[in-house]
C-alpha cells in the first residue's frame, strides 16, 4: 500500500545532539562565531569572583576578543559559593555561547574560561592562582550584596560571612576575605599585588570595595598588610553596561538550532555593550581599550550617570510595571502611561542630579537608554530587575531623591517608585510569595503587617535603617510624597497614580 500523499509520513526522530566541548566545537554551524585563536596556548592572567550571567555576556566577552591577539588573559573563574556554573560548564570544557539580540540575532561561542573553581570545594587552588606571579587581574561580579556592606557602604563587620572571614582567614566564604587572603599570601610572597575590579553596579565600586578590604585586614590588626594594601593595591573604578536576561528554556532552544550542539548554560544580552575603566590599571594590565573598553579619568560621572538614569529608571519600571501587570520591560514600555513617566523621571527628576561626564549628553543618553528598554527582541523580566530591592533602591533612587531634596526640587515623582516597592512586597506577604532579597525575612514581616494605609504601612517600611538613611526616612516631603503614592497605589493601582502624577509639575 502507497502512503497516503496528503498526510506526510513522520520524520524519523533526529539523532540527540552532542554537547558543546573543545572536541565538537569545530562541528559548530556555520554562521556562529567560534574562538578565533587556539585556546590551548592561553594563559590564566584574570581571575574573576561570580561567573554567573552578566560576567559571562559582558567581561568574559572582551577577554574572547583580546585573547585573539594576546594569549595572556584567559579567565580562571571562581564560584563563590554555587557549583551551578561548574556543573554546566565543566564539561563543555569552560565553552558557551553568547547570544547577542537585536533585529539580527548573532550568536558566538566565547573561549575565555579556561578553568572554573567553585571556591569552597578547592580553596587552595584559588589561593594558588591568587598568588601566580602571571596574575595581574582579579575581576568581580558578586552584585550588591556580596561586597558585605553597611547601609553607609563601608564594611559591615557585623556581616556573619565577615565575622566568619576574620576568624578563618585561609578558608574565607566572602569576596573581601578572598581578596585580603590574595594580597596577603602575594605580599609574603614578595610579589606586586594583583588589580581588583568591582564590575558591579555599586557607586564608587573601587574606592569602595578598596575600603572594605583594608577595613578586613584592619580589623584583623594587620597595620602592615593594611599600609601595604593602601600604598601599592589598585581598586580603579568602572562602569558595566549590557542589559542581560537571565537565561531561560527558549534560548537554549534557540543556541542548539543554531550552533547544532547542546550548551547547558548559554547567555543572552543585547547588543549594546558598554565598559568604562578608571585608567590606573597599570603597567602590565590587559589592553583592554584594545578591545572596545573605554579607558578615563571621569568613571565617576558615567558611573552615576548610569546607576541613576538607567539602573532607577529600570528599577522604577520594575516596581510600577508589575504592580500593572506587566510582565518584561518591553511591556511596560508599550504601556504609553508607564512610558512617559519614565522619560519624565529621567529628564525632569534625575537629570538634574547629575554632572555629565565631559563628551555625554544626558539628553541623548536618556533617549537611547528609552530605546533600548523599548528593544522588542529583549524579554527581560521585571521579577528579575525587582530581586534584591533592599540593596538596588538606595544605590538607584535613594541618592537622587537627597540630592532633589536638597535643592528644593519635587520629589512626587521620585517617590512614586519608593512605594510601588512597598506595595509590592505587601502583596506579596499577603500572597504569601516569597521575596528575592538578602533582607526577606525583615520586609516579609513588615510587609504582613501591611494594612493598605499610605501611613502606617510606609511608616513601617521607612523606619528601616538597613534601606533608608535617617535624614531621608524623617524628611517630611519625602515621607508625605511616599504616603501619597501608596495610597494612589493600594486604592487603584499604578495607573491611578501615573494618572495623578502626570498633571503635577
Ligand atoms: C538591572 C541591571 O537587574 C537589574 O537590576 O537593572 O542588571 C541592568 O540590566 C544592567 O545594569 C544594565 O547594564
Amino acid at each position: 500500500m502507497t502512503p497516503d500523499s496528503s498526510t506526510p509520513e513522520a520524520a524519523p526522530p533526529s539523532p540527540p545532539r552532542p554537547r558543546l566541548s573543545h572536541a565538537t566545537l569545530g562541528a559548530a554551524r556555520p554562521g556562529v562565531a567560534v574562538p578565533a585563536y587556539d585556546r590551548a596556548q592561553t594563559r590564566v592572567g584574570v581571575v574573576h569572583f561570580g561567573p554567573g550571567a552578566f560576567h559571562r555576556a559582558h567581561q568574559a566577552f572582551f577577554f574572547d576578543r583580546l585573547l585573539a591577539h594576546d594569549p595572556r588573559w584567559a579567565i580562571c573563574a571562581v564560584a563563590p559559593n554555587s557549583p551551578a556554573v561548574f556543573e554546566a560548564l565543566a564539561p563543555q570544557d569552560g565553552l558557551y555561547t553568547l547570544a547577542e539580540l537585536d533585529a539580527e540575532t548573532r550568536f558566538r561561542v566565547i573561549g575565555s574560561i579556561k578553568q572554573i573553581l567553585v571556591a569552597p570545594r578547592s580553596p587552595q587552588t584559588v589561593l594558588a592562582r591568587l598568588t601566580a606571579p602571571d596574575l595581574a587581574l582579579v575581576t568581580l561580579t558578586v552584585t550588591e550584596k556580596g561586597y558585605c556592606l553597611a547601609a553607609d557602604g563601608t564594611l559591615d563587620l557585623t556581616h556573619p560571612d565577615i565575622r566568619h572571614d576574620l576568624a578563618a582567614p585561609q578558608a574565607p566564604v566572602s569576596v573581601i576575605g578572598w581578596l585580603a587572603a590574595g594580597l596577603a599570601l602575594r605580599r609574603a610572597a614578595g610579589l606586586a599585588p594583583f588589580v581588583s575590579l568591582s564590575c558591579d553596579n555599586l557607586p564608587e565600586n573601587g574606592p569602595r570595595l578598596g575600603a572594605a578590604v583594608e577595613a578586613f585586614v584592619r580589623a584583623r590588626d594587620d597595620v602592615d598588610l593594611a599600609a601595604w594594601i593602601v600604598g601599592e593595591a589598585r581598586f580603579p573604578r568602572t562602569m558595566v553596561d549590557s542589559i542581560t536576561p537571565a537565561t531561560d528554556e527558549a534560548l537554549k532552544a534557540r543556541v542548539a538550532d543554531a550552533l547544532g550542539l547542546i550548551d547547558a548554560w548559554p547567555v543572552q544580552r543585547e547588543r549594546f555593550v558598554q565598559w568604562v575603566i578608571e585608567d590606573r590599571l597599570g603597567a602590565g594590565a590587559p589592553d583592554l581599550a584594545s578591545v572596545g573598553a573605554t579607558l578615563t579619568g571621569d568613571v565617576a560621572g558615567f558611573e552615576q550617570a548610569k546607576l541613576r538614569l538607567l539602573n532607577g529608571a529600570h528599577s522604577s519600571l520594575a516596581y510600577l510595571g508589575l504592580l500593572a501587570g506587566c510582565e518584561t520591560v518591553a511591556e511596560a514600555m508599550a504601556d504609553p502611561m508607564i512610558a512617559a513617566f519614565a522619560r519624565r523621571l529621567m529628564i525632569d527628576d534625575i537629570a538634574p542630579s547629575l554632572a555629565a561626564p565631559t563628551g555625554m549628553d544626558l539628553g541623548v543618553y536618556v533617549e537611547v537608554i528609552l530605546r533600548r528598554f523599548r528593544n522588542p527582541q529583549i524579554r527581560h523580566r521585571l521579577a528579575q530587575i525587582a530581586a534584591d530591592g533592599s540593596q538596588k533602591l538606595p544605590i538607584r533612587l535613594l541618592g537622587t531623591l537627597a540630592a532633589a531634596l536638597a535643592a528644593g526640587r519635587p520629589v512626587q515623582r521620585l517617590a512614586a517608585p519608593v512605594a510601588a516597592w512597598m506595595r509590592v512586597i505587601a502583596e506579596a506577604a499577603r500572597r504569601g510569595a516569597p521575596l528575592a532579597d538578602p533582607l526577606a525575612g525583615v520586609l516579609a514581616e513588615v510587609g504582613a503587617r501591611c494594612e493598605g494605609r499610605g501611613d502606617r504601612d510606609t511608616a513601617a517600611f521607612l523606619s528601616l535603617q538597613a534601606v533608608f538613611p535617617t535624614e531621608l526616612g524623617a524628611a517630611e516631603p519625602f515621607r508625605r510624597a511616599v504616603e501619597a503614592a501608596y495610597d494612589d497605589l493600594a486604592a487603584g493601582g499604578a495607573l491611578r497614580l501615573l494618572s495623578r502624577l502626570a498633571h503635577e509639575v
